[in-house]
């Protein structure tokens, strides 16, 4: 069995596949993708996402056809079905708790992430617009939203006391949000989570400056 991970160094959706993989201690090769060299708009990348995005996972079991999954919160979720019982459990086992899980999740995933996303900024640079100022203020409405729901779901992480896909997705969207100059000091309780998650070595391991391709900063 062997697992591929096609990503970026810096991308958050990559991070958040790289820490899922890390927790179950699975193996996996990463082949880079340079956004911004455009690679993910190559025939052969396009092949694999129609999208031109990364992360891709491929899971190629001997005997049977490779499985190609795009979409991270497809991808982990195929991670936790797939090996239920390797590493640690990515969603917590209540039904209730698991619906929170995903529900941060995505407002990260989907409430977040899209509004500041690499394409995204650079259309509106070309539209005249203050694509920093545009993903900052995105960044921050949505972690405000996470910080306020946590405060009814976190223990020791974001949902409960072990980690879940939702700090998969905090931890890199707060990555973003220094990198766009979001305001987050206030957010304690996401902090608190983060500082958490940074002494765990699948965390540790998973960060963009641990990568093959990681670059100086720009
Ligand atoms: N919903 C997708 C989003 C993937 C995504 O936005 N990937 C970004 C990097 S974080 C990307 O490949 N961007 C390339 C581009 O915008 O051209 C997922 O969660 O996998």
């Amino acid at each position: 069995m062997s697992i591929t991970l096609y990503g970026y160094w810096r991308s958050s959706t990559t991070w958040r596949v790289r820490i899922a993989l890390n927790l179950k201690g699975l193996d996996y090769t990463i082949v880079p993708v340079h956004l911004v060299k455009a690679e993910q708009h190559t025939e052969a990348h396009k092949a694999l996402n129609p999208l031109a995005q990364v992360p891709v996972l491929i899971f190629d079991q001997d005997g049977d056809a490779p499985v190609a999954i795009t979409q991270s919160m497809a991808i982990m979720e195929y991670i936790e079905e797939r090996f239920p019982t390797d590493g640690q459990p990515l969603l917590p086992s209540a039904p209730v708790a698991r619906a929170r899980a995903r529900q941060l999740a995505e407002v990260i995933n989907s409430g977040t992430q899209p509004l500041q996303n690499f394409a995204v900024l650079n259309r509106l640079k070309e539209s005249g617009v203050d694509a920093r100022a545009w993903g900052s203020d995105f960044i921050r409405n949505g972690l405000s939203a996470v910080e306020t729901l946590a405060a009814t779901t976190a223990g020791a992480f974001l949902v409960g006391d072990q980690p879940t896909i939702a700090d998969l997705c905090l931890i890199p969207q707060l990555y973003n949000a220094r990198r766009f100059g979001a305001p987050i000091d206030d957010l304690q309780t996401l902090l608190a989570v983060e500082a958490r998650c940074n002494a765990l070595p699948a965390f540790q391991r998973a960060h963009p400056d641990q990568q093959p391709d990681a670059q100086a900063p720009d």
